[in-house]
């Protein structure tokens, strides 16, 4: 159910919502996968694609921890295509415009031997300067980890080297959460055990951030400067990464303790969350049928059929016009 609903008409839903989740990043991360595993369906194009996907901002609709929630489909920031970052920055900008709870999803790509990579912090670093985002409503996404690497060591490492590399204080939490290459594809997405793990993760995540209004200060900057400072700090990180591994052992070992526990956790919750949708489906089918055999017999005479369902995050709903 891809929606093609212009953003000015959802204005009235878009305010009346209680949390807006945005998610940012360069073209080709994941963005939009993300958004749709958050929504538990297909709801905004993605493609593997050699050029960028979403053009235009989009919003849809879900509840998160109970709280209605907009989550924000937007362009990447930097793409292969140059001549369409203006565009990016003005659509970027319209999803911070106007409901104020934000919640601020960062997708970094590690499909690149697990590696983070100087476009995308360069792009992180764009975005906190012009809309000045504040660490406590921030939660990162490293996407497209390799599943066989996907380990509590490589977790903890790669959560070091983020810290580091976009310069964040000790003393605050840094959430972030791994979400690795997924085998599915097309609808099945939805309903893979290791997707739900990651989603029931990123749903924690965000429930303990907190919402925050971010009031755009500044064009957002795309200049190769902001890459070249990336390039260079990341270099000094990697080059440096037994100093690193030296410096914060106890932390490497809190966090890797940690990172099982939550592994553990997830995949408890990755099989509630599959029954949960399992029954979203089943009522959604059985309200379907049900508006469709009183469409037919209802002798109201009109031939258009909906009906919705929504279960803890997860909502449905279909329409159909004879
Ligand atoms: N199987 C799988 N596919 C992925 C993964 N991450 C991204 N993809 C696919 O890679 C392609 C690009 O992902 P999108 O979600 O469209 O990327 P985007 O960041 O929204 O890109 P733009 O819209 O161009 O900004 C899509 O086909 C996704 O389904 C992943 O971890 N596993
Ligand atoms: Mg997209």
């Amino acid at each position: 159910m891809n929606q093609s609903v212009a953003l000015e008409e959802l204005h009235v839903q878009i305010d009346a919502c209680q949390l807006a989740l945005i998610t940012i990043g360069n073209s080709g991360k994941g963005k939009t996968l993300i958004d749709n595993i958050i929504l538990g369906d297909d709801v905004f194009t993605h493609m593997y694609r050699a050029t960028s996907v979403t053009r235009l901002t989009e919003a849809a609709f879900t509840t998160v921890n109970g709280m209605s929630t907009v989550v924000y489909n937007v362009p990447g920031l930097r793409e292969i295509i140059k001549a369409n970052v203006a565009a990016n920055k003005v659509e970027i900008a319209k999803a911070f415009a106007r409901q104020p709870n934000q919640v601020i999803v960062v997708v970094f790509g590690v499909g690149d031997g697990g590696r983070i990579v100087q476009e995308d912090v360069a792009t992180y670093t764009s975005i906190v300067e012009a809309f000045d985002l504040t660490r406590t409503s921030t939660v990162f996404v490293m996407n497209n980890v390799r599943p066989e690497f996907n380990t509590p060591e490589y977790q903890a490492e790669t959560t070091l080297v983020l810290r580091e590399a976009v310069e964040w204080p000790e003393d605050t939490p840094l959430r972030v959460v791994f979400s690795p290459s997924y085998r599915s594809r097309g609808a099945d997405i939805y309903t893979d055990r290791d997707v739900l793990s990651f989603r029931s993760n990123l749903m924690e995540a965000i429930t303990t951030a907190m919402p925050f209004k971010h009031v755009q200060q500044k064009d957002i900057q795309t200049s190769d400067d902001a890459i070249r400072e990336a390039q260079a700090r990341l270099n000094t990180i990697y080059n440096d990464m037994e100093a690193l591994r030296t410096r914060h052992a106890e932390e490497m070992n809190d966090l890797t303790e940690r990172i099982k526990e939550q592994t553990r956790i997830n995949a408890e919750n990755a099989v509630r969350y599959q029954c949960e949708l399992d029954e979203a489906r089943q009522q959604m089918h059985r309200a379907m049928m049900s508006a469709m055999r009183s469409s037919r017999y209802g002798g109201g005479g009109g031939n258009r059929v909906s009906a919705s369902y929504s279960k803890g995050g997860f909502s449905c709903s279909f329409s159909l016009e004879g």
